[in-house]
């Protein structure tokens, strides 16, 4: 059926059928604009907006899989009544003053964090980055594009294997076929993987050569600091040849971080693993005595810029958490349940 082609597998179909959803209830948003969705349906793709009725408050983002529904008429958008629970969910710290977070996508399983080689590393934006993935619950790998640029190839490759933690760290060049190759093996029909990085660094010239023909739009980088011009201005789903599905994002001026649990451990295990051996369980690794972390510092055995970019990183993430309300994600199942029971209610869901 169309939807196994957008990533629909039998986990989603249980959950469905647990609470008694028929596939041709089923769409996956595979783009946005302002108040109107790009849906892709058992019976094709459609323009769906939010129902006017009661009910749904988790605005869908793209990779969600909604509940929809076709509108009066043929020629009529079609409506969203609920989101399903996500199974990842990519968020950044929202932009200004008020806060909160701002959830990218959904349901992705592996993220692409790009990196121009035409450009210097930054290993704390890297570090940002990888947090920020973690947490969302898919795995990180890094991507290193433009090898063909690179000064030295190698050297950038072992610093970043250094910072990524164990994640994959792969080379592209779209000059040299076998890279894409190697990357399109790597990929599984149906995994949805999410690009993410600055402007200009290739994310949209990645889709384009895994597709072998040109979906999304690419633009040149500024002759002078060779930093794009934002050529891509929202985030859509790309199905490429072998059947993985890549989500094009626009480029991040900055990735200002949420709330990070897991995002941190996974981007710092080392330090983790360190804290572990310091003599107070809430070591804060700053002068307590017997600790562990500082004292890898001191030995030449952790990077003492890598430990300053952690607690950058820590405090920011504690600043965030004291603003999201903890019961957020309590308050999206409840909802989710609610929107439910009131779907079974209409005569179209009614289990027979
Ligand atoms: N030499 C070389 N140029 C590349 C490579 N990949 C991308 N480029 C060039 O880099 C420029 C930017 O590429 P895009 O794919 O538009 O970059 P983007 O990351 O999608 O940028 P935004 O959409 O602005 O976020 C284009 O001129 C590409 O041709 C590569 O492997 N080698
Ligand atoms: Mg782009
Ligand atoms: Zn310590």
């Amino acid at each position: 059926m169309a939807l196994n082609l957008w990533g629909w597998d039998d986990q989603w179909a249980k959950c469905a059928a647990q609470e008694g959803i028929d596939s041709s209830s089923i769409g996956r948003v595979v783009g946005q604009d302002r108040a109107s969705w790009s849906v892709q349906t058992d019976s094709g793709s459609e323009q769906a907006r939010l129902t006017s009725k009661p009910g749904i408050h988790s605005t869908p983002v793209v990779g969600d899989w909604v509940v929809v529904e076709p509108g009066p008429m043929p020629s009529d958008p079609w409506s969203i009544f609920a989101v399903l629970p996500r199974r990842t969910i990519l968020s950044r710290g929202a932009a200004g003053t008020g806060g909160g977070t701002q959830v990218l996508a959904a349901n992705v399983d592996k993220v692409w964090i790009v990196h121009g080689l035409d450009m210097p590393l930054n290993p704390r934006r890297l570090e940002r980055y990888l947090a920020v993935v973690w947490e969302s619950g898919a795995t990180p790998e890094v991507i290193l594009s433009k090898a063909d640029l690179a000064e030295d190839l190698e050297g950038t490759a072992k610093q970043v294997k250094v910072v990524a933690m164990g994640a994959t760290v792969r080379c592209v060049s779209s000059e040299d076929p076998e890279t894409v190759r190697d990357l399109r093996n790597s990929l599984a029909p149906g995994c949805t993987v999410s690009l993410l990085g600055p402007s200009g660094v290739g994310k949209s010239t990645l889709v384009n050569l895994l597709a072998e023909e040109t979906l999304a739009e690419t633009g040149t980088v500024r002759a002078g600091d060779r930093k794009g011009r934002h050529t891509t201005v929202r985030r859509e789903i790309f199905r490429v040849l072998g059947g993985a599905l890549l989500l094009d994002t626009p480029g991040l001026r900055e990735l200002r971080v949420g709330a990070l649990d897991e995002g941190l451990r996974g981007a710092f295990a080392d330090i983790a693993d360190l804290a572990e051996h310091c003599r107070f369980r809430n070591c804060r690794h700053d002068g307590e005595p017997g600790c562990a972390v500082l004292e890898a510092v001191e030995f030449g055995n952790l990077d003492s810029d890598r430990l300053a970019g952690f607690r950058k990183l820590q405090a920011e993430a504690a600043h965030e958490a004291r603003k999201t309300d903890p019961l957020a994600r309590a308050a999206a199942l409840t909802e989710w349940k609610t929107a439910m029971k009131t779907l079974k209610h209409h005569p179209k869901h009614k289990r027979r």
